[in-house]
């Protein structure tokens, strides 16, 4: 069999992406676009998006930030709490939001005034599901009481299933799934009954198990939430995400944060693969032998999912090796990338 050296796809779409706001947001646009037409942009700010408003107020601020002569497409959500209306809801719709998101509160960074009791919400959720409002899902319980690895297959049973089957309508996106739990619910579930299902794969979900945060001591640059698993567990994510299963997709969940808040007693949560998320991606495609896959994962089943085109541009990636810098200084501040100072065996080219 001959081995692909370049590979040229659709260019592809991040799903999931956070940027944060104000001097940071041209680095971390550049790295983005340098390899994505557009991306979702997560709430999570602190004060979190929960407003149309407050949305197109950082949509511009994004597109500010862009290279100059970039097309590049943020594409917003907006935070749901407990105070979240139908109006809100319709006023989304009508701004171009392309979804809400559910943090249950307390699930990761800057999440504490996200939704204690979905019933608090009932008039939005019931919106969303007759406007064809997408609901995207941090799937984690919270209570201090559930092992930090069972968390998401723990979601699945006490509040995924119960909230699709009263939601029967709501389109509903399983966010950074981790577990063969997650993997397998959505592949298999009936969505002749309930609502349509998809979910986002990071790329450090698919590298790594959970030995890469303690490999030899704690790597603070390999904890993110949900926390890497088991092989077992990555293995199954790599399974579905190959499989050309069009309910599979990419989101990187790329979350900087500065190297002292994640090398320190308290460490922040997230990974930083915004400058080599392809690169990343097409290694894991291509240890499965799939990198014939990667197209439809990366470009086609995200923008299907949302109803929105297909991009048109393209994207080429090389097999050829590149070290990942030890850091970025960004605006006045150093952020670590995943896997920093080691070797990268796909480039982008051009
Ligand atoms: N997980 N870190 C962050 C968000 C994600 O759950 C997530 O989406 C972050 O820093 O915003 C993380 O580990
Ligand atoms: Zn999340
Ligand atoms: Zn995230």
């Amino acid at each position: 069999m001959s081995v692909a050296n370049t590979i040229e796809i659709c260019q592809p779409d991040d799903w999931h992406l956070h940027v944060r706001d104000g001097d940071i947001l041209p680095d971390l646009i550049l790295h983005t676009s340098s390899q994505f037409a557009r991306a979702i942009i997560m709430p999570n700010l602190k004060p979190p998006v929960t407003t149309a408003e407050l949305a197109l107020a950082y949509k511009q601020r994004i597109l500010d930030a862009r290279p100059l002569g970039s097309s590049f497409e943020p594409l917003m959500v907006l935070y749901l709490t407990d105070n979240t209306t139908a109006e809100h809801v319709k006023n989304a719709k009508k701004a171009g939001v392309v979804g809400f998101k559910l943090y249950p509160a307390g699930a990761t960074t800057n999440s504490d005034a996200g939704v204690t009791d979905l019933a608090k919400c009932s008039t939005a959720l019931v919106e969303m599901e007759s406007c064809g409002m997408p609901l995207l899902v941090h799937g984690e319980v919270t209570h201090a009481d559930i092992d930090i690895f069972d968390r998401e297959a723990v979601f699945i049973d006490q509040v995924l299933e119960p909230l699709r089957k009263n939601y029967p309508g709501l389109k509903v996106i399983f966010e950074h799934i981790t577990t063969k739990q997650a993997a397998h619910y959505v592949r298999d579930a009936d969505t002749s009954r309930l609502g349509a299902i998809g979910a986002t794969i990071t790329p450090q979900h698919l590298l790594y198990n959970r030995n890469a945060i303690f490999s030899g001591g704690v790597r603070p640059h390999y904890y993110c939430l949900p926390i890497l698993k088991r092989e077992e567990h990555r293995v199954a994510l790599v399974e579905v995400a190959i499989s050309g299963n069009p309910r599979f997709f990419l989101g990187t969940d790329s979350a900087p944060h500065t190297k002292d808040t994640k090398e320190n007693a308290c460490g922040c949560a997230g990974c930083y693969t915004a400058w080599h998320a392809m690169p990343l991606y097409a290694e894991a495609f291509d240890a499965a032998n799939a990198l014939d896959r990667l197209e439809g994962f990366a470009s086609h089943f995200g923008a299907d999912f949302y109803g929105l085109s297909r991009n048109t541009g393209k994207l080429t990636l090389k097999r050829q090796q590149q070290v990942i810098p030890k850091e970025f200084s960004i605006a006045d501040s150093k952020v670590v990338p995943l896997r920093a100072g080691e070797m990268l065996a796909w480039s982008i080219v051009g």
